[in-house]
């Protein structure tokens, strides 16, 4: 089962609130953001020792965003994760690219 690490008093809360949406089942480890290097667990997972971070079966994953996105492509039913990957990738393009993508058409054609 997919583990989310972080108290929801964190960015943990972007994850634990994308799973719940999506409705994928979950389980929170809810390490503190004092007390992160002290969790020998979420290192395992996160060797920079930050939250949220996650563990799918063995797949390890930090960054709330990276998370949200991995779990909107990965998980939950296929209409809303397709209207979330359409939504979101032009904002990442543009932002990677620092400039405006011309045509919302022309950037989704990337994707
Ligand atoms: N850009 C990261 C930020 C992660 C981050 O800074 N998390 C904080 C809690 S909100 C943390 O783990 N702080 C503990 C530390 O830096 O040791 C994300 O969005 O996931």
């Amino acid at each position: 089962m997919l583990k989310i690490y972080g108290i929801p008093q964190s960015r943990a809360l972007r994850c634990l609130w994308m799973a719940r949406e999506l409705g994928v089942p979950h389980t929170n480890i809810p390490v503190h953001f004092n007390k992160t290097r002290e969790s020998a667990e979420l290192s395992g997972v996160n060797p920079n020792g930050r939250i949220p971070a996650i563990d799918d079966d063995g797949f390890h994953l930090f960054e709330s965003m990276a998370i949200n996105l991995y779990l909107a492509k990965n998980t939950g039913p296929e209409p809303i994760s397709f209207r979330l990957r359409r939504r979101t990738t032009p904002a990442r393009l543009n932002g990677a690219s620092g400039s405006r993508p011309k045509s919302k058409s022309r950037c989704l054609a990337l994707c």
